[in-house]
């Protein structure tokens, strides 16, 4: 009888210390989780954002709320803040293009290197390597978040006031605004450009008042932000540069979520990502013909202006490529050739 309540008494207390610690975990959930994407919904970027949130949302009943806050709010607008604001635990969940956070850790911005990906036939085939998923989702856990998918942030396309650009030459002289890696900036001076840093938010002011002549983003953003409007009347399509969209999220956060709570979020990430692409791919195949509709002229480089431009762009190229993992774009420059031969 007395080793049956002390039995009894053990049980109980083994199951009031695991209610509490599910107590514990449930109350541990936030009311609120707070993602962080730079453009908004109207834009494929900030729509992948937004189909992240409800698929959270609708899978998990509500349990776990992930708000989006557009604009790079919760940053002040300063998006190349977002992954250290992220890491002080301001940001929950990340959906964004890691080129912006390399001032934070430089090399989140293997991908972006210019002229790396020829075709999205490349871009996919490196994508879909599990070594190289393996290689930078292991960057981005010891950076301090879990990366859940990878979206498309698209080919960033060069735009400006003052001419047609149709070889390296074309640039001299332009001002132009560009965001996130000084990478950026070294490619546009090496061409005998200005390059001004400053966040998307100053980056349409700047162009309305002329304080800039130049700019480069992905042709659906020129689009969804009406960029033909402050005066940029030329559009060289000469796909340069195309980040991904990494969805994660912080680590704390991730810790802090049940098991089954992060296959959900895990698979709504995944789901997300597919759609985001679908929809960025779909308005890259229409983006020409749209942008010309505004009036605005579009050049469409030849085979032979490409091989240019790559040239003009090598010495860049090779110091990034040290500078921010060797080994990793050793690997993905084999799966891109592969993928020409293919
Ligand atoms: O600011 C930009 O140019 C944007 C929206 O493309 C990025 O955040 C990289």
């Amino acid at each position: 009888m007395q080793r049956r309540s002390v039995l009894t008494l053990a049980t109980s207390t083994a199951a009031t210390v695991g209610l509490a610690r599910y107590a514990w975990a449930q109350s541990a959930y936030k009311a609120e989780y707070k993602m962080s994407t730079v453009v908004p919904p109207a834009f494929a970027w900030g729509k992948g954002g937004e189909i992240f949130g409800n698929l959270v949302r609708e899978r998990t009943g509500g349990r776990i709320n992930i708000k989006q806050y557009p604009g790079a709010s919760l940053v002040q607008g300063d998006q190349t803040r977002e992954f250290s604001a992220m890491r002080q635990g301001i940001i929950d969940v990340l959906c964004g293009a890691p080129i912006n956070w390399t001032g934070t850790v430089r090399e989140l911005g293997v991908f972006t290197l210019p002229f790396l990906f020829p075709d999205h036939k490349a871009w996919d085939a490196v994508m879909a390597s599990s070594v190289v998923q393996k290689d930078y989702f292991d960057l981005v856990r010891k950076a301090g978040a879990e990366p859940l998918a990878v979206g498309e942030t698209g080919y960033r396309q060069i735009s400006n006031s003052k001419r047609p650009i149709k070889q390296p030459d074309d640039l001299k002289g332009l001002k132009i605004r560009v965001v996130g890696s000084p990478m950026y900036g070294e490619i546009m001076s090496s061409m005998g450009a200005n390059p001004t840093f400053m966040s998307w938010a100053d980056a349409q002011p700047a162009l309305a008042s002329s304080a800039v002549d130049a700019q480069e983003n992905p042709l659906e953003v020129f689009l969804a932000a009406k960029i033909h409007t402050l005066g940029q009347k030329f559009v060289t399509k000469w796909n340069y540069s195309n980040d991904i969209l990494l969805f994660a999220i912080a680590a704390p956060v991730w810790q802090s979520w049940t098991p089954a709570d992060q296959k959900i979020v895990r698979e709504a990430g995944i789901d997300a990502a597919a759609q985001q692409v679908q929809l960025v791919r779909k308005l890259f195949a229409e983006d020409v013909e749209k942008v010309k509709a505004l009036g605005v002229e579009v050049h469409v480089p030849t085979p032979a202006e490409l091989a240019q431009w790559q040239i003009s762009t090598r010495r860049t190229y090779a110091r990034w490529k040290a500078q921010t993992n060797a080994d990793m774009l050793g690997k993905i420059e084999a799966l891109v050739d592969k993928s020409r031969k293919a």
